[in-house]
């Protein structure tokens, strides 16, 4: 197989960018035209195995009555994102018309000189000294706002670097579209069974598959000055307002797996399947999809039907999807997941009951695993231990303070959490 030319540079090289972007590139009926460099983030190996195969490997779709295997091309060169040599190259490059960033929610608010989007920012300096023209940035997080999020983050460390490289900010304000799109697809992490399955289904060695279920969905909003695929072939949507559509996603799919990943670990859980059977979890879910619906208002947005799928995904009994893995970042993930429903509840004077119940299954979740000593993952642990050590209400307080400043300050709302935690524990 002939790699595709690169023309896209993507950041993150894991594999949900592989279950999505490089899946929706490859059913692009331009995809002969758009190769993919991927950089990895966190785990330069991941380019090591995936390079030593030519960037294919096999998506396995995993439905709930089998699963069904493609080998994905569009991936032309997967690379060590310590290289920032051929990341500087690329970009300034003219043939390269976007870049695809999935560098983890946490990154967008945390980004020191060796950050991906620090790296981003030194490439598009080389693009502009290159005289290489405008270019797409597309963030493909799970962030709300993630177009203008990203946008800020860049011209952020662009003003920081621009003492020795002056006017910098400016090229990119003119230059660069901020795209702004909403991502689904559920990926679970690869396992080695994954990989003897391929061996034993397909006859070859695949060091590096990816599972996803057969579900995927891209929306889009932004302009692409230098061309992009057609990933509308591939059922990409393009819009102009991607606000109601990001909230449908993050809320209603996003907000009841946090749900699921604190209430149904705390009841024994391992995996979304398990969680979702589970009527007291189930409820829990229904009842914050009652209280996101009424935000959710945009006509065509098919809320109903929507939740009916979710129900459906979340169910599919042959994807193993771990509850411990999304439980991880949870500060950044409840600040866009639970925060926004309930002070939208709270400004139509409701109580926002079940997205309060959010947040204390995760402080109810955080403590159990600071008590145990569990290791977990989060941006702010260190914070998050210290808040543990305090006790009763004091604790609420403090732990809900690092989701959001502006809820920890509403006495009412923090008593609310605090009656709440504990109500979706062990039984
Ligand atoms: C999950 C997402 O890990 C998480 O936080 O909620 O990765 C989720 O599976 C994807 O957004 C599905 O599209």
């Amino acid at each position: 197989m002939q790699a595709p030319p690169v023309r896209i540079v993507h950041l993150g090289l894991g594999a949900f960018h592989r279950s999505h972007q490089a899946w929706f590139t490859e059913h692009a009926s331009d995809s002969a035209e758009w190769g993919i460099a991927s950089f990895t983030g966190r785990r330069p190996d991941a380019a090591l195995t995936l390079a030593a195969q030519d960037g294919l490997f096999t998506l396995i779709e995993r439905g709930p009555e089998g699963d069904t295997f493609e080998v994905v091309g569009s991936i032309a060169e997967a690379v060590d994102g310590a290289d920032t040599d051929r990341l500087n190259e690329l970009l300034a490059a003219p043939a390269t018309a976007l870049v695809t960033l999935t560098v983890t929610e946490a990154v967008y608010e945390k980004h020191d000189a060796d950050s991906p989007l620090a790296r981003l920012v030194r490439g598009l300096a080389a693009r502009r000294d290159a005289g290489a023209g405008p270019i797409a940035v597309v963030s493909c997080d799970n962030v709300a706002g993630n177009g203008e999020v990203a946008e800020r983050a860049v011209l952020s460390i662009a003003e920081g670097l621009d003492a020795g490289s002056a006017g910098l900010a400016d090229w990119i304000g003119d230059n660069v579209s901020f795209v702004g799109t909403s991502v689904d697809r559920i990926t679970p992490r690869t396992t080695p069974e994954d990989i003897a399955e391929v061996a034993a289904q397909r006859g070859y060695r695949d060091e590096a598959p990816v599972v996803a279920e057969p579900f995927a969905n891209w929306i889009l909003s932004g302009g692409f000055p230098a061309g992009r695929p057609r990933w509308e072939d591939a059922g990409a949507q393009f819009v102009d307002d991607i606000e109601p559509f990001e909230n449908r996603k993050l809320w209603l799919l996003n907000g009841a797996h946090s749900l699921l990943a604190y209430a149904g670990q705390l009841r024994g859980h391992t995996t979304v399947a398990e969680a979702i059977d589970d009527a007291a979890c189930r409820d829990a879910v229904e009842a914050f999809w009652n209280e996101a619906a009424r935000h959710l208002t945009l006509p065509g947005l098919g809320v109903p039907a929507y939740r009916d799928a979710l129900l459906e995904r979340f169910s599919n009994p042959r994807i193993a999807h771990h509850l411990a893995q999304i439980a991880a970042d949870g500060t950044t993930k409840l600040r866009m997941r639970a925060v926004p429903v309930l002070s939208a509840e709270l400004a139509e004077g409701r109580s926002g009951v079940a997205a309060a119940r959010m947040i204390a299954a995760w402080i109810d979740f955080v403590s159990a695993a600071v008590a145990s000593g569990t290791d977990f993952q989060d941006p702010l642990k260190e914070h998050i231990v210290a808040a543990a050590g305090l006790e009763g209400r004091e604790r609420t307080q403090a732990l809900t303070e690092l989701v959001s400043a502006e809820l920890a300050g509403d006495p009412l709302v923090v008593s609310r959490i605090d009656s709440l935690r504990g109500t979706l524990g062990a039984e």
